[in-house]
């Protein structure tokens, strides 16, 4: 085929276009025009390839070139680019120039991602979320690698190969993928007690949120504060998203991974397009020596959270994150966290988690990014000035300026290279150190299952029962009887009612406890924080409303739902049996968002579902109307109906209940959605 053979497109699609008008010219990597983008040089039209023609040959080596390694963990993620302000300065505990001075910003890049599925994993994994904020402060560069969970599986960096390997596929099957409901993962979880506290949190709904908008984040470990006299106070790092906490539940996650395996990425990235900027409040948890000391588990444990409760969280800034990426690869998929990525003012404590993390961190970015210069990247590279005497290496964007290249030198001050800085540089807090060189572990972390208890005790019935749910679904899918029964031995150290709820679920005979390597605290009391459903939206902003219509919809009513849900700053998709829209009752065309196979209840968070009697029984004979129901009942959603659409319901036998509210007209929409801020009618819960 040549140019000129290709067809005319009416709608400005033009296959054949050339340069020109506004159009810009194609050129090779070395800037050569191109003159033929369709065909490759051939010793004649039906001839081998001629090597002569470089213009395919680079384009085919690049192409051939364009994948790097997928991160080893945290492969899957999504970035967006965004502030920080500071709102109360922390001048009296860090000279940390970011929290200085309130009204203070500083840009930053945020990468969300899941832990163990490959880059093409769905969303909704059951999985911890990584939430890695990269600071750009004008001191340098501060990344504050953190999860949306508090705690972490393991308590030093050297079982951490483990602790992935176990849970990635299974290396002899390569399966399953992105998931932990497996004999791997909880044989490893079985023998190793110190992950109870975190089995708690990974099998409660926090992993499994709505969207990353709706999710905390944490620092994890115990950081220093250090001010401008050298002093450190010893710090944790949370952050708390202004819209609230939300989850979905499981049957839900299973079925938007099915009907959507980018929600997560794709929710982030319309509410920033659209201007609904997504927000947290940073919090610091501030404490000393004296308070470590008397604390009932080890501050440098990362399997222990400090509660609120104790220890209250300081607002000090808050982050809004307001541009999405120009280009995913180039900035999400490039972009090198590193825990030893740290300013003056902030330094690290003795966690060993933390101390191995600092290593492995620098030395996954070469591997990924093939160069030391991957600093150069303009997503890594800091936004304040950068001058030492490192140079070359793969792919040097800069190298040092003027004739040294080491130091010390006499080229004097305009040839002779930057200095070090004793008054603004960064200096390590001088901590006592003494013992022997030992491969141990502190006496300090024996402590395994007191804060699970107390995150299980803090949550609410319909948390808890999520929680048994889960325990039982994952080992349900553990074939060997030994794994299922060595975790629920665990669990009776735990919540004696869970470990029955558990093993009662998968037939099980109750085994005996396992004997715990310090007996738990059992009245540790609880913490309202560590629920989700105590920490809920205190509106309906940000949230999706599906609307389902049909032939003859009331269509002043679609237009009283749009309006309201736009006052409460929500968003309203229209489903209709067909993409191109439905004929409402006023005769106009109303175009719809989605086709209903399309567009299934488990996308939204609420539904209206404005039917008449004849556009109900079409809908009535299509098993997705009929499952747009029926799951929005089972996942406890808010339903909005009309009189009319009774034929779908009794199709789908959905009896409606107290969560769900028969609408005739505008003045009958405001208890509906005055209760869409709770989420969920619990109490449907069987
Ligand atoms: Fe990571 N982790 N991690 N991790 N981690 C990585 O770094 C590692 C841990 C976390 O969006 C890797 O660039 C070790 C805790 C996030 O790019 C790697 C240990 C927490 C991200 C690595 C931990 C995290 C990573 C893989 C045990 C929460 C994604 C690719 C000591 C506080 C960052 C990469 C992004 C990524 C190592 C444990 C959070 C291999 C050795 C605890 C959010 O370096």
């Amino acid at each position: 085929m040549t140019k000129k053979d290709l067809p005319e497109l009416d709608d400005g699609g033009a296959p054949h276009q050339t340069a020109g008008e506004g159009v810009e010219t194609l050129t090779t990597q070395q800037g050569v025009p191109v003159a033929d983008d369709q065909n490759h040089l051939k010793a004649g039209p039906r001839g081998p390839m001629v090597m002569d023609d470089f213009h395919f040959r680079e384009k085919m080596f690049h192409f051939d070139h364009e994948r790097i390694p997928e991160r080893v963990v945290h492969a899957r993620g999504f970035g967006a680019h965004g502030y920080f302000e500071c709102t109360d300065p922390l001048s009296d505990v860090t000279r940390a120039s970011l929290f200085q001075v309130a009204g203070k910003k500083t840009d930053v890049f945020l990468r969300f991602s899941t832990v163990a599925g490959n880059k093409g994993s769905p969303d909704l994994a059951r999985d911890v979320r990584g939430f890695a904020v990269k600071f750009y402060t004008d001191e340098g560069n501060w990344d504050l690698v953190g999860n949306n969970i508090p705690v972490f599986f393991i308590q030093d960096a050297i079982k951490f190969p483990d602790l992935i390997h176990a849970a990635k596929p299974a290396p002899d099957r390569g399966f399953p993928q992105a998931q932990t409901a497996h004999d791997n993962f909880w044989d490893f979880i079985s023998l190793t007690p110190e992950t109870m506290n975190m089995v708690m949190w990974i099998m409660s709904d926090r992993t499994i949120p709505r969207s990353f908008r709706f999710m905390e984040g944490f620092g994890v470990h115990t950081f220093r504060l250090i001010d401008k006299d050298g002093k450190s106070t010893f710090v944790k790092f949370h952050w708390k998203p202004k819209q609230g906490l939300q989850s979905v539940v499981w049957n839900e996650a299973l079925k938007i991974n099915g009907a959507d395996p980018d929600f997560h990425r794709r929710d982030l990235w319309d509410a920033i397009q659209m201007g609904d900027y997504p927000e947290w409040e940073l919090g610091v948890q501030l404490f000393d020596d004296e308070f470590a000391e008397a604390f009932d588990f080890d501050v440098l444990d990362a399997t222990k959270i400090i509660p609120e409760e104790l220890v209250p969280v300081r607002i000090v800034g808050r982050m809004v994150l307001d541009r999405v990426v120009d280009n995913f690869f180039a900035e999400t998929e490039q972009v090198a966290f590193c825990t030893n990525n740290v300013v003056p003012g902030i330094g690290f404590s003795n966690d060993p988690l933390l101390q191995g993390r600092n290593f492995s961190y620098l030395d996954t970015q070469l591997k990924r990014l093939g160069s030391p210069n991957f600093t150069h990247i303009p997503v890594n590279a800091p936004r304040c000035p950068v001058h030492n005497f490192q140079q070359d290496g793969h792919m040097a964007m800069r190298n040092p300026k003027g004739r040294a290249n080491y130091e010390p030198n006499s080229w004097g001050p305009e040839q002779g290279g930057p200095r070090e800085d004793p008054e603004r540089g960064y200096v390590h807090y001088p901590e006592e150190m003494s013992g022997q060189k030992v491969a141990a572990r502190s006496e300090t972390f024996a402590d395994h299952y007191s804060q699970a208890r107390q995150f299980y005790v803090s949550q609410t019935e319909t948390e808890q029962t999520h929680i048994g749910s889960a325990l039982t679904f994952e080992l349900s899918k553990c074939q060997e009887v030994r794994v299922r029964s060595r975790v629920v031995s665990h669990l009776r150290n735990i919540d004696e009612d869970l470990a029955k709820t558990v093993a009662e679920g998968l037939n099980l005979k109750l085994p005996q406890a396992a004997t715990p390597a310090r007996e738990p605290i059992t009245d540790l009391p609880v913490s309202d924080a560590l629920s989700i459903l105590k920490n809920g939206p205190d509106s309906f902003a940000g949230r999706k409303l599906g609307l389902l219509i049909a032939e003859d919809s009331d269509a002043d009513l679609v237009d009283a739902i749009q309006a309201k849900m736009k006052d409460e700053g929500a968003i309203v998709v229209i489903v209709a049996p067909h993409i191109g829209g439905a004929k409402l009752s006023d005769g106009k065309m109303q175009e719809a968002d989605e086709k209903i196979d399309g567009g299934p209840s488990v996308l939204f968070d609420a539904v209206a579902v404005v039917l008449s009697e004849k556009g109900a029984k079409t809908l009535a004979d299509m098993p997705p109307a009929r499952d747009f129901l029926t799951d929005a009942f089972a996942h406890k959603k808010f339903i909005a109906h009309t009189d009319g659409a009774m034929p779908l319901f009794k199709k789908a036998g959905v009896e409606p209940d107290d969560g769900c509210f028969e609408v005739s007209g505008e003045s009958d929409l405001d208890d509906f959605v005055s209760t869409l801020p709770d989420l969920r009618f619990w109490d449907r819960q069987p």
